[in-house]
């Protein structure tokens, strides 16, 4: 037996069954690349679903890491920390927000978003208590808590985890006209991710998010973004809602905050809606831990010092480019912004999953979403040498 199925065999033996992983035990990774326990390597075409947007072990990041690691690590809330002083003034100078909430996983940040909605709800525009709705999309991703499943539309994602949070009601996505409609005295909130990734990689019709602001502005509901997956360069813009000049009110942050190193998400806004809250009434052990806080600083300033938005949205376009050029008769669509990337496959062909197999036989590692989709979203560093390598190999699986 390899040691890959030996690997294997143990985490199935003693995990949870919540996962469907390719059949690949990694072992190291550096930039663009990952090595198996067998001493394979492959190229990561997915980069923990933007997570590792600044490569695997970014030198900086980890640096950052070590320095912080022999200063201080966690003390909690109850007290004050340096680092989250510095984090909390770059993070809303960096989105030109005045407040920040700083969390650990994206999921954490979606509920803590909601939370705070609901009391601007409550306090400011006054919805009777307890009646406060909030709009979210036909397929859209958020997480996995369970409030957070209590408003997806994938019954997979829920259908044993009753009963579910209220309050929630649902429209098409990219249906700005849909969204007005829906709207009651009772909508505090419309929550959408500026593409959606779990979706199928899904991008709006130009000018949505300036749509949705505009009607948000109009009926006093707060728009909340979340560039969980989006947002950190990986439209080829630092925040997806740059593309359309717009400024949401509330703004949730996770995954590449972290460096690839460590879960750091944030909730922020201006003043008078985080500024609602009051001691006690929210909070986590780990939030705004100091290491955290260190590694988060550090993401901020590599994304900025290598320009790695810009660099998403030209090796985006050139991976965009090279797909389409393979021309192949399985392909229905490829599309995308920035280094978030989706090959739509043709209908009736078993789905994306046995193509991603090949891929990963190939050395290029990759996933699906949405069954026939391909999702490409590598580390912003990937180079143009690296995208051809992997378009050879996406072409030979793809070529009939
Ligand atoms: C898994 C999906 C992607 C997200 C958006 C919030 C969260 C996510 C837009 C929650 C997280 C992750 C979860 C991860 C796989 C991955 C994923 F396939 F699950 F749907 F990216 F599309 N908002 N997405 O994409 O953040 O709590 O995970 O830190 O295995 O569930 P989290």
């Amino acid at each position: 037996m390899t040691l890959t199925q030996q690997f294997i065999d143990q985490t199935d033996r003693q995990g949870a069954n919540n996962y469907h992983p390719l059949p690949i035990v990694t072992e190291t990774a550096e930039g663009c690349w990952i090595t198996d326990v067998e001493g394979r390597r492959y190229l990561d075409m997915l980069s923990a679903y933007s997570a590792v947007s600044h490569g695997h072990r970014h030198p900086r990041i980890i640096a950052a890491a070590h320095k912080q690691l022999d200063r201080l690590t966690l003390t909690s809330r109850a007290f004050y920390n340096d680092e989250l002083a510095y984090l909390s003034e770059e993070l809303t100078a960096l989105c030109g927000m005045d407040k920040s909430l700083l969390m650990n996983s994206g999921a954490e940040g979606v509920d803590t978003a909601v939370k705070v909605a609901r009391k601007w709800g409550y306090r400011v525009k006054n919805v009777p208590r307890y009646e406060a709705e909030i709009i979210v999309c036909q397929g859209n991703f958020h997480g996995r808590t369970t409030t957070v499943i209590s408003f997806s539309t994938e019954e997979h994602y829920k259908h044993d985890f009753g009963p579910l949070t209220p309050g929630f009601r649902f429209v098409p996505y990219g249906d700005a006209a849909a969204l007005e409609a829906a709207i009651t005295p009772n909508t505090i909130g419309f929550l959408v991710e500026p593409i959606q990734g779990e979706g199928g990689v899904i991008v709006p019709p130009d000018g949505y998010l300036k749509q949705v602001r505009e009607i948000c502005d109009r009926h006093n509901v707060l728009l909340m973004l979340d560039e969980i997956q989006v947002g950190l360069g990986r439209t080829g813009k630092m925040f997806a809602y740059q593309h359309e000049n717009i400024q949401p009110d509330l703004l949730i942050l996770g995954k590449a905050l972290g460096g690839g190193v460590y879960p750091v998400s944030a909730v922020l806004s201006k003043a008078p809606i985080l500024g609602l809250l009051t001691p006690g009434e929210h909070g986590s052990t780990f939030g705004g831990n100091p290491l955290a806080c260190a590694i988060a600083r550090e993401a901020l300033c590599v994304l900025q010092d290598e320009n790695l938005p810009q660099r998403a949205a030209e090796m985006g376009e050139y991976l965009m480019d090279g797909l389409r050029a393979i021309d192949s008769p399985l392909v229905q669509e490829v599309r995308g912004k920035g280094l978030l990337v989706g090959v739509q496959l043709r209908p009736g062909l078993g789905g994306a999953r046995p193509y991603c197999e090949k891929l990963m036989d190939e050395g290029v590692l990759c996933k699906e979403t949405h069954e026939d989709v391909i999702r490409f979203a590598p580390p912003l560093t990937i180079n143009r040498e690296e995208i051809d390598w992997a378009l050879e190999r996406v072409a030979k699986v793809l070529k009939v």
